[in-house]
């Protein structure tokens, strides 16, 4: 098979949570770091706009999003497997609250001005990833500190009771659930440590946590930003129904056709666009086909959930 790409940098927390998966499922793959903060040419040549973190390239295919990318591993390498049947829905519902009400709630506790003095190794870079984030932020509204600081050590909490019944969070055996509740813990402890003593609070957590640390991060191997421009561009997207997504017959809730001019942004945080034209509206995810100078034409994959689709304007 193709290589596995996962563009990402050390810091990102949902970054850890594949890096994570690819360590359970024990797969080789490329690393390519991309920045932190805009500008990300290499990234916008692939993703079109999109410039969240991470995102998975195999070939001239472009998976955003780590809920999409959890599926395409789950294709690429059924077991160890993330989504048991027997914690289907269960495990994705609370994969979903992890990320998004766990993972701000914590990011809120996480980066205080206490906190924010020691991870940047000046005033200068601290000022321009705050800037970068407050503007990715712009649609949402953020909890202020001390209602953070309840809510997450509540959270907390919550999840070392169930990590108290089994060694992972739905059982014996890690699932989507646990990866998704990781990662921003995994920031509290080593991006903000310190902030890491309500972590102390609940020993089952921690001790959950050293669990998935144990599961490593697969066998990286680091590639340049150019040269993974260089793949896409020697490559040929997958047709629908032959990528490594696990559906493909269309589904019309929009009234938007197949081959229809169309934009995709994210619904909340970092709105950027990716335009091209709609090769796939399935019931998990829409693909987009889109040339670009450097990397030829590629297809950007984005989940359903979460993302909002329109016909482009008019040129
Ligand atoms: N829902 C997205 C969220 C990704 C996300 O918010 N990532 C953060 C980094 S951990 C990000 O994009 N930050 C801005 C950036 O890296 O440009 C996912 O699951 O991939």
């Amino acid at each position: 098979m193709t290589d596995l790409i996962l563009h990402h940098y050390p810091e990102s927390p949902f970054s850890e949570k594949v890096r994570l998966m690819l360590g359970f499922k024990k797969l080789p793959w490329k690393s390519v770091h991309v920045p932190r903060i805009q500008p990300k040419p290499d990234v916008v040549a692939l993703t079109g706009g999109y410039r969240r973190t991470p995102f998975l390239q195999v070939g001239a295919d472009i998976y955003c999003d780590t809920a999409l990318i959890g599926d395409v591993l789950e294709h690429v390498q059924p077991e160890p497997p993330i989504y048991p049947p027997h914690l289907k829905g269960v495990s994705r519902i609370f994969a979903q609250w992890a990320d998004s009400t766990l993972f701000w709630t914590a990011m809120a506790y996480n980066i205080q001005p206490k906190s924010a003095a020691t991870m940047f190794p000046n005033e200068a870079v601290a000022q321009a990833f705050l800037a970068d984030r407050k503007a990715m932020r712009s649609n949402m509204t953020q909890l202020r500190p001390a209602d953070a600081t309840s809510a997450y050590r509540s959270y907390l909490r919550r999840i070392a009771h169930m990590a108290d019944e089994h060694d992972f969070l739905f059982g014996a055996e890690p699932c989507v659930a646990d990866f998704a509740a990781y990662h921003a813990l995994w920031y509290t402890r080593h991006r903000a440590p310190v902030m890491a003593d309500i972590l102390q609070a609940t020993p089952s957590l921690i001790e959950w946590m050293d669990r998935l640390a144990a599961l490593g991060h697969g066998r990286p191997e680091p590639l340049s930003a150019e040269d993974a421009v260089t793949v896409a561009s020697n490559a040929e997207p997958l047709p629908p129904g032959e990528n490594l997504l696990v559906d493909s017959a269309f589904q019309d809730d929009h009234g938007i056709a197949l081959g229809s001019r169309v934009s995709i942004t994210a619904e909340s945080f970092g709105t950027e666009a990716t335009e091209g034209d709609l090769v796939a509206a399935t019931r998990t995810h829409y693909s987009l086909s889109r040339t670009d100078p450097r990397a030829g034409t590629v297809h950007v994959h984005f989940p359903r959930i979460g993302y909002v689709l329109r016909k482009a304007d008019p040129a």
